[in-house]
């Protein structure tokens, strides 16, 4: 019996040395340590003996069943190491290789320009307000003031959606609803696209982008007219540009200027991108008139306030020297790209 053990055990040793995966080792587990395993079937057989030999055998048995255990747990311990690399090995990861380039995207030149207008009238204390592009007439032209027969009311000059509805071609109707909800004092710019039915080329789209400024108040005058768009054009052009205030008109300030500023690419001698007149003309402004504050219940013995419209689409093609107004509304990413 004993010769028998002692063959079992070399036999299980040889094959946990020759088991080439876990697979196998699991296979000798069952054969000789399982529940029908030849030690267990040993242990079994010792009924059979006297019971002087029976605890000598006992021991025999068990301590080569200890011995099988311990080497086939070491020898699985090594097969799960082994599997371990091997996988590790197979799922290496070449940091070496080069990444997907992923583009990111960048503002729209005319964003850019607005974002710094913006950052300018705030500022100053200016609130941005927004509002719809489809427009009522009474919002569009009655409460500012431009009357029936005015030629901006013509149709070849607004698009009409209906007798009363309409594209706005100025965004003052956003302001004329803040007069309306707000008390003074009012400081609120409105920027947003308007529509007029112009001819194409290369400086006019029928779609553009005005920023207007409405500041309301008792006792404003124009001084604070001058001095806000004064520091507004040194803001955008620089400290040493000369700003200039024309006679103009409009129904819906009075009295109204247009303002210039020297141009920036000759200083004011005079070429091709002013015209050969030194100046540029940046924006129309004035002091509200009486009829547009009583038409939203501001009243105009007591309150005075100043309003200006801001061309944003000149601005941004005089900045960025881009010759075709065009190309802003087109959205080719060969010519976005390069912002
Ligand atoms: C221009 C001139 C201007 C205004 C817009 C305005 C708005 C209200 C009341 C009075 Cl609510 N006026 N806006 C005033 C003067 C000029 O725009 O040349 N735009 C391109």
């Amino acid at each position: 019996m004993k010769e028998k053990l002692e063959q079992i055990k070399a036999a299980a040793l040889d094959e946990i040395a020759a088991a080439a995966n876990s697979a196998d080792c699991e296979a000798v587990r069952v054969k000789y340590l399982g529940k029908k395993g030849e030690l267990t079937a040993i242990l079994k057989m010792m009924g059979g003996l006297s019971p002087e030999e029976r605890p000598i055998m006992g021991q025999l048995v068990n301590s080569a069943k200890a011995e099988v255990e311990a080497v086939l747990g070491q020898k699985m311990t090594e097969m799960e190491a082994k599997a371990t690399e091997q996988k590790l090995m197979a799922e290496t990861v070449d940091i070496t290789m080069p990444a997907k380039v992923s583009k990111r995207g960048k503002l729209h030149p005319l964003n850019t320009v607005l974002n710094d207008m913006i950052d300018i009238f705030q500022s100053m204390g200016f609130d941005v307000v927004d509002g719809p592009e489809v427009e009522t007439d009474h919002y569009n032209f009655e409460c500012l003031n431009v009357p029936a027969d005015h030629p901006a009311r013509d149709m070849q000059d607004t698009f009409y959606l209906g007798e009363n509805l309409l594209l706005r071609t100025q965004t003052s109707a956003a302001q004329i609803r803040t007069m309306e909800n707000r008390k003074p004092p009012i400081r609120v710019i409105c920027p947003g696209r308007v529509f007029r039915a112009d001819e194409v080329d290369a400086t006019h789209s029928p779609v553009f982008h005005q920023i207007e400024g409405l500041v309301v108040d008792k006792g404003i005058t124009m001084c604070d007219l001058k001095g806000v768009l004064e520091q507004f054009a040194h803001e955008i052009y620089g400290a040493d540009t000369k700003v200039k205030f024309r006679p103009s008109f409009f129904p819906f300030t009075e009295p109204s200027v247009e303002v210039d500023v020297s141009c920036s690419e000759c200083g004011g001698k005079g070429c091709r991108v002013c015209k050969g007149a030194g100046w540029i003309e940046i924006l129309g402004a004035g002091m509200v008139h009486p009829n547009v504050l009583r038409s939203c219940g501001i009243d105009p013995e007591e309150y005075s306030g100043f309003a200006f419209g801001i061309g944003l689409d000149r601005l941004t093609t005089t900045r960025y020297k881009i010759s075709d107004i065009r190309l802003l509304f087109e959205n080719d990413k060969r010519f976005l790209d390069q912002f």
